[in-house]
């Protein structure tokens, strides 16, 4: 790591096939940060599990996802890319920032309060503590931003309130991080349902792209989006919400203005708009779906690199590590 650059931590969770919502809101900004900052990524596949997962299914997304960072432009010499399971630092220091945060904070999470309704029966303890996790994911690197989803803007709230916290009592431990969350509406919608995320969890494949889906199947799901009666591509989320998307969707893919898209598809039908988004999506996808497989083809060379990934992290992390043990007062080993 370069002396005196910031450091930007993100994680995503192997917990399925991700989707265009998830390559368009989070994982296509990730190596953009590479420049400016120590770039730090990771597969967490611990924070999985608060949700049953089938061992082999676990084991190929895991590999996968790990595949995808680096099909996305994410450059495993220059940032650190690792799996989180493989660096202990991570359980080790959760449990300790487990008793530096309170019940009622973590029970006033949101999406505690929605995995225990959509996971109504198993609302584990680790459920509960994901944030403590979270936390630890963060602190451990000293990481000054964390890019991230709106949705995960409450986790990183109560992680800066916990390194607060802790430094209050110990002095200065941890950097206190910031949340960095896109301007632009880093949400895109289910192509069946409009008003809901586009979400990998869904029953109905035709809700959702995925970054793998081959070029025709992509195609034929932008054919069935929900759209309405009017014949007119304009953005109006309210009063045209799949439209709306399909327009956001372009726009993400090709940099265009609505105003411009608007003047594009002028007096044209849905037909010509959806083939054209479709296109637009194809290419889009195209680098990370061909290098993913490309990358997937050699297993022995992405076993290296998550040999050294994880190397690197546990260096980076022994360093807090040790401080925090020493901090508490734990003996020394
Ligand atoms: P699930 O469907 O299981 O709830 P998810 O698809 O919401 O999962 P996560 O693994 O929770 O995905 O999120 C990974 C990242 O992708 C987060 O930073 C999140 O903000 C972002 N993300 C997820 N869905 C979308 C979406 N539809 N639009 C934009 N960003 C998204
Ligand atoms: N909770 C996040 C994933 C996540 C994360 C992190 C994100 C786990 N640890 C640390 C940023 C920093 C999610 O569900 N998207």
């Amino acid at each position: 790591m370069i002396k005196g650059k910031k450091i930007s931590f993100s994680a995503i969770q192997p917990s399925g096939n991700i989707t265009l919502g998830n390559y368009m809101g989070a994982l296509r900004r990730w190596p953009t940060f590479q420049g400016d900052y120590d770039c730090i990524y990771c597969v967490v596949d611990e924070h999985a599990i608060t949700v049953r997962q089938n061992p082999a299914d676990l084991r190929h997304h895991s590999l996968e996802l790990f595949a995808q960072l680096i099909a996305c432009g994410i450059d495993p010499e220059r940032s650190i890319l690792f799996i989180q399971s493989f660096v202990p630092a991570h359980a080790e220091l959760a449990w300790v920032l487990n008793c530096f945060t309170m019940f009622g904070e973590l029970n006033r999470m949101t999406q505690f309060k929605e995995k225990s309704l959509s996971h109504a029966d198993n609302i584990n303890a680790g459920l509960f503590t994901y944030p403590t996790l979270m936390a630890a994911d963060i602190l451990l690197y000293q990481a000054d931003v964390v890019p991230v989803g709106e949705d995960q803007r409450q986790h990183v709230e109560l992680c800066r309130d916990i390194a607060i916290r802790f430094n209050g009592v110990y002095g200065d431990v941890f950097t206190v991080p910031e949340a960095e969350i896109p301007k632009t509406a880093g949400r895109v919608m289910s192509l069946q349902e409009p008003e809901k995320k586009m979400s990998k969890s869904s029953d109905n494949e035709n809700s959702y792209i995925l970054v793998m889906d081959s070029p025709d199947v992509i195609m034929r799901k932008f054919k069935r989006a929900v759209t309405d009666s009017q014949a007119e591509v304009r953005y109006d989320p309210e009063q045209k919400p799949g439209v709306s998307n399909l327009m956001d969707i372009y726009a993400g893919a090709t940099g265009l203005s609505m105003e411009e898209i608007r003047r594009q598809f002028e007096g044209k039908g849905y037909g010509e708009f959806k083939t054209a988004v479709g296109e637009a999506t194809v290419e889009l996808l195209r680098p990370v779906r061909e290098n993913t497989l490309r990358l997937m083809a050699d297993k022995g060379e992405l076993e290296r690199l998550m040999k050294t990934g994880a190397e690197k992290a546990a260096a980076v992390s022994s360093y807090t590590m040790n401080k925090v043990r020493k901090k508490v007062g734990f003996l020394p080993r």
